[in-house]
């Protein structure tokens, strides 16, 4: 058996297929990246579902044989299939606004203590949950795939919900990590859509013979963290058990992770969420608005340098304006720029003059929402913590580094950048053999990865002042 693994690991703004060699530690190579991006056709926000595949087979064709291949995604979307396994329209993008006011509905009907009781999930407006309930198609589908098990199953013919990701429907019992049939019920959605669960490392299936002859070589699929934050968070290059985590790329996913869930009040009021993690793990977390704001206002200043406009951000002057990253409005795709000044205008503050003194709220506004979830992650679930591990893109990005870790008061250890890749890798690895457990895996990242630490400095009172201006 090779020592080689394959990883799909499609993110919002880029997809890539990763191939990564235990022979000797472990090395990553990129076979393929493409972009990503929402389509808008008519009045709804779409993926381009085929087009990813097509790059998934031209990544996989030039990542050349490998022992497995491991797919995960983005959370919560995903396609309803036919009960001949065709897909009933192309999967609706999470940022589409066809939930609006169904959070609110359902609440009102199970109640949000019932609903938080059940699932232990954080309301964001496009939870599974609600975007099913939005669904004109439901009454034709056998079957619903979320996005990692649909290119498995275009991949091996075979069905299949992998955990991690399905603890992000709002339809699975926190508990006993199954789906949570009762409140499936009284919602009315049909409980036959929702396939058998899968375990990470479970074996998903082989390629399907014609898929084989396309790539030119077979390999079976095995289930991995296929929610890409359950991955990065295997990967999170920490020893011991007293740390943050900040996954921080197109979301900031920041929290803490836990042996069980946190169901108080409390945490269901700061809209904390015990999403599954692996091993049984709890991945107790609050999604933070991440680095959308800055690829959405990049979009609107067409042939700006992000390296320059990251440099003059730096000399610009601190905490002359801040936003609740985490504002509503902020959420589709659209003008940012414009939305943050509206946002500057109505907290009282004058709106950044300068795209430099944007990427400078942005970026401190970001800093001030993983503070924030960092503080109560603490909090809430009394776990101690004395580093925060910043993984994914955004820990290239140095200036958000440093601002996390002033306002945190805490030393940010920063990387990897390909985190959720190396947990994808990691798992099909341990289910090979080749590594032992999360301790190993995790040791193994920090071993093989250069990892950036930063101090908190500057003024922590200039950081309190400026989270009272937004929260
Ligand atoms: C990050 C992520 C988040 C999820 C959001 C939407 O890529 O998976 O964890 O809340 O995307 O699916």
């Amino acid at each position: 058996m090779s020592r080689r693994f394959a990883a799909v690991d499609l993110g919002a703004s880029s997809g890539r297929v990763m191939l990564a060699d235990l022979s000797d530690g472990l090395r990553l190579t990129e076979a393929h990246r493409f972009p990503n991006g929402p389509v808008r056709v008519a009045d709804h926000l779409y993926w381009d579902i085929l087009g990813l595949y097509r790059e998934i087979l031209t990544g996989l064709r030039a990542a050349g044989p490998v022992s497995s291949i491991g797919v995960d995604s983005w959370a919560v979307d995903y396609a309803l299939l036919d009960e001949t396994g065709a897909m009933l329209g192309n999967p609706v993008h999470y940022r589409d606004d066809r939930t609006a006011g169904l959070a609110e509905r359902v609440a009102a009907s199970v109640g949000p203590e019932t609903l938080y009781d059940v699932s232990g999930l954080q309301v964001l407006p496009f939870n599974t949950i609600y975007q099913l309930l939005a669904e004109p198609r439901l009454g034709d589908a056998a079957t619903m795939l979320l996005i990692p098990d649909l290119i498995g199953y275009w991949l091996t013919g075979e069905q299949g919900a992998e955990v991690t990701n399905a603890s992000t429907t709002g339809l699975l019992d926190v508990r006993t990590r199954e789906w949570a049939l009762p409140l499936i019920k009284q919602l009315g959605l049909p409980t036959g859509i929702f396939p058998p669960l899968r375990q990470p490392g479970d074996m998903a299936g082989g390629l399907r013979r014609d898929v084989a002859g396309e790539i030119g070589w077979s390999a079976p699929v095995r289930a991995v963290g296929s929610h890409d934050t359950a991955s990065a968070v295997a990967a999170v290059p920490a020893s011991g058990s007293a740390f943050a985590y900040v996954s921080c790329g197109t979301w900031s996913l920041a929290g803490v992770e836990l042996p069980g869930p946190v169901l108080t009040p409390g945490s269901r009021a700061a809209n904390f969420t015990n999403e599954a993690g692996i091993d049984g793990t709890v991945r107790y977390l609050r999604n933070v608005m991440g680095l959308w704001l800055l690829q959405e206002c990049l979009r609107a200043w067409p042939g700006s340098d992000l390296g320059e406009l990251l440099k003059a951000a730096a000399a610009e002057r601190p905490f002359a304006a801040v936003v609740n990253p985490d504002e509503p409005a902020f959420l589709p795709p659209g003008d940012m720029p414009a939305r943050i000044a509206a946002e500057c205008r109505r907290t009282g503050q004058r709106p950044p003059a300068s795209p430099a003194a944007y990427v400078r709220c942005v970026l401190e506004s970001l800093a001030l929402g993983h503070r924030l979830a960092v503080r109560q992650a603490m909090e809430l679930s009394g776990r101690d913590v004395e580093v925060v591990h910043l993984v994914g893109g955004g820990s290239r990005n140095e200036l958000l580094c440093q601002f996390t870790a002033d306002a945190c008061g805490l030393p940010v250890v920063a990387g990897p950048g390909e985190a959720t890749t190396f947990g994808n890798v990691l798992v099909q690895a341990r289910a090979a053999g080749l590594v032992s457990d999360l301790g190993e895996m995790r040791a193994l990242v920090a071993a093989s990865q250069p990892l950036r630490r930063y101090e908190p400095s500057g003024d922590f009172a200039a950081w309190d002042e400026a989270a009272s201006r937004v929260f």
